[in-house]
C-alpha cells in the first residue's frame, strides 16, 4: 500500500495518485503541533518535513521526486511524456520549476512575513525569494501564451507541480496571478481528480476555504 505522509506539497501527489487511479492512503503529519511529537513520521523522514512516501519498502521524500518516482514505478502514464515526445523538454523544465523556481522561493516569501520575529520580515532574502519568484512566473506566462497547458496541448505532471505553486502564492502570499494564470488555475483545478484530493486532503481543503473567504 502506498502512504502519503502529510499535506502541504503532498498535495500534489495525491492529485497525482488520483489522476492515475492508484490505491494510497493519506497519513496526516501536523507540523503546527511539531513532529518531534510524531515519532513514526520522523522514523519515515528524520528531517521532519512534509511530505514524504512510503511504498512497500521504498521511502522517499521530495514532492517531484516521489511524483517521477509514482510515474516511473507505476505508470507508464500520459501524465509523464516519453523522453522522444516532443512534449519532454517542456514537461521537464516545468514539472522542476513548479518546485525550485517557484513554491520553494514563495515558501521563503511566505515564512519571513509570517513566522520571522518583527524586526527580521522584511529582509533582502524574503525580497530577492519574491524576484525569483516572479521571475519564474513570467516563464510560465509565456508558455501559456501558446498552450493550454505547460507541455502543449496535454495535461501533464507539470501542471500538477505549477499550480500547486500558483494556488501556494495566492492562498499563503496572497499574491495576485494575471488573467492568463488565472484561467489556466481554473482549467487545472476543473479537473475531477483535483477535486477527489481536495476530498482526501481536508487540512488543504480547509486551508483554501479560510483564504477564499479573507480574500473576499
Ligand atoms: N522541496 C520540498 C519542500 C518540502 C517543504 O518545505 N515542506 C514544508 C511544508 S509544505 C515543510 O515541511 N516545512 C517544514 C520544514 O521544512 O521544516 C518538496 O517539494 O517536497
Amino acid at each position: 500500500m502506498i502512504t502519503v505522509f502529510g499535506e502541504g506539497r503532498g498535495f500534489r501527489v495525491v492529485w497525482l495518485l488520483e489522476e492515475m487511479g492508484l490505491p494510497y492512503r493519506l497519513r496526516p503529519v501536523d507540523l503546527l503541533v511539531g513532529v518531534e511529537n510524531d515519532p513514526v513520521f520522523l522514523a519515515i523522514n528524520p528531517a521532519g518535513f512534509i511530505p514524504a512516501l512510503q511504498d512497500g519498502d521504498v521511502t522517499l521524500v521530495e514532492s517531484i521526486a516521489i511524483m517521477e518516482y509514482l510515474m516511473a514505478r507505476h505508470g507508464p502514464t500520459p501524465l509523464a511524456p516519453e523522453p522522444r515526445d516532443p512534449a519532454f523538454a517542456a514537461y521537464q523544465q516545468f514539472l522542476h520549476l513548479g518546485e525550485a523556481g517557484l513554491a520553494a522561493s514563495m515558501y521563503f516569501v511566505v515564512v519571513s512575513r509570517n513566522l520571522a520575529p518583527e524586526a527580521e520580515r522584511r529582509n533582502w532574502g524574503a525580497r530577492k525569494a519574491l524576484e525569483v519568484f516572479e521571475s519564474r512566473l513570467g516563464l510560465v506566462t509565456r508558455q501559456l501564451a501558446s498552450s493550454p497547458y505547460l507541455a502543449g496541448e496535454a495535461f501533464t505532471a507539470a501542471d500538477i507541480s505549477v499550480t500547486y505553486a500558483l494556488e501556494f502564492a495566492q492562498r499563503a502570499g496572497g499574491y495576485s496571478l494575471g488573467g492568463v494564470e488565472q484561467a489556466y488555475v481554473a482549467r487545472t483545478t476543473g479537473r475531477d481528480a483535483y477535486r477527489r484530493a481536495m476530498d482526501v486532503c481536508q487540512a488543504t481543503k480547509a486551508w483554501a476555504e479560510a483564504a477564499k473567504a479573507a480574500a473576499r
